[in-house]
């Protein structure tokens, strides 16, 4: 089934505004059906700092978050992980919340730069899928709650590329030069060349990675940019015919633009979770720990899902989902890769990267 942008946006409003919306009727109901309210002693902080990426949330969920706890929010946003991570380990980035990949966590947990959370102040954790209650990056999730779920592909228009692009080798070839696109991300672009070889996307083999970061120079002649999320309005007005994305957001575009096509190459590709976490030294823990809990409310996490066009973690939001997004089954897993912190190694790709950029 196939919905128009109006109606998603009609549906996310409908879920907004249900029965556990805010009001002394939402917090009646609230206990009844998947949503509980923590007790926190000493109350909230009045404000809380959310950095997340950009298109990741639905329209309303800051709005009807300060409306129902009174916490001023100050959301800003960003475009990789790379971004993120080099705000934090900059110093006190005043964040209280943060939605890196599960790769970024492993990473900031190996620098000290997160928090343990407080389950106690995380009464709606029940709602959470069983196979996303624990993480390989995040063992027992006592640093990470998640948010939601994707995979890159390669975004198309079909009424102008004929035939569909199925392999990452299509960024090698000058047909479409200057229509395509990739990820403005170094671990996506490099990662899918090293996937073209047969590689993996968590390589630290010198070598791979020369052949990879050779393949990424041959590919941004035929390049009109690296973007990554930005990209989904030039995709619908019909300037970038090719674009390397990820399925929420190209799903995004396709509500505008009907002609989009969206696919996994036939060499494989990435996955992700990316999981909300708190930073050491957070000036708001409890307002951070409040916002976490409501995401993690029914209504609020389908209401994400619908207008983000990512896969929820969570079981109780799913079910409220007119169009459910099962999570791949092994046999998509197959051809699927998770990312992992790269420890040293990350220094090698950051080069390789910038000299990819550079070129
Ligand atoms: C949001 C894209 C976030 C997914 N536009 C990348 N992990």
């Amino acid at each position: 089934m196939t919905l128009d942008r109006r109606e998603l946006l009609r549906r996310a409003a409908a879920l907004a505004a249900g029965p556990l919306a805010a009001g002394p009727l939402g917090a009646v109901l609230a206990g009844c059906a998947g949503d509980r309210r923590p007790a926190t002693a000493g109350g909230l902080e009045p404000s809380l700092n959310v950095y997340n990426w950009s298109d990741y949330i639905a329209p309303d969920t800051v709005r009807d978050f300060e409306r129902e706890t009174g916490v001023r929010v100050t959301y800003d946003t960003y475009e990789s992980n790379e971004e993120l991570l080099a705000k934090l380990a900059a110093g006190a980035s005043g964040y209280d919340v943060i939605v890196p990949t599960g790769y970024g966590i492993q990473a900031l947990l190996a620098q000290g730069l997160l928090q343990p959370l407080d389950r106690t102040q995380l009464p709606n954790w029940g709602n959470v899928a069983p196979l996303f209650r624990d993480a390989p990056y995040d063992p027992g999730r006592r640093y990470s709650v998640p948010y939601q779920w994707g995979v890159t592909g390669i975004a198309w228009r079909r009424d102008k590329v004929s035939p569909p692009p199925t392999s990452w080798s299509v960024f090698l070839d000058p047909r479409h030069a200057g229509r395509m696109t990739m990820l403005d991300d170094g671990r996506e672009v490099l990662g899918a060349m090293l996937r073209l070889r047969g590689h993996s996307y968590n390589t630290t083999d010198a070598a791979e990675l020369a052949v990879a970061r050779r393949d990424a120079v041959a590919a941004k002649a035929n390049l009109k940019a690296y973007i990554s999320a930005p990209v989904k309005g030039q995709l619908i007005v019909g300037d970038v015919w090719i674009a390397q994305l990820w399925s929420g957001d190209a799903e995004q575009a396709r509500t505008e633009q009907p002609e989009l096509g969206f696919a996994v190459p036939v060499e494989g590709s990435l996955i992700f979770g990316d999981a909300m976490a708190v930073p050491r030294g957070a000036p708001h823990p409890r307002a951070a720990h409040a916002f976490m809990n409501y995401v993690l409310r029914p209504d609020v996490g389908a209401a994400i899902s619908l207008a983000t066009g990512y896969g929820t973690p969570n079981q109780a939001a799913a079910a409220r989902l007119p169009v459910p997004r099962p999570y791949p089954d092994a046999a998509e897993l197959a051809r699927l890769e998770y990312q992992r912190d790269l420890g040293a190694a990350t220094a090698q790709w950051d080069r390789a990267w910038t000299e990819v950029k550079a070129a």
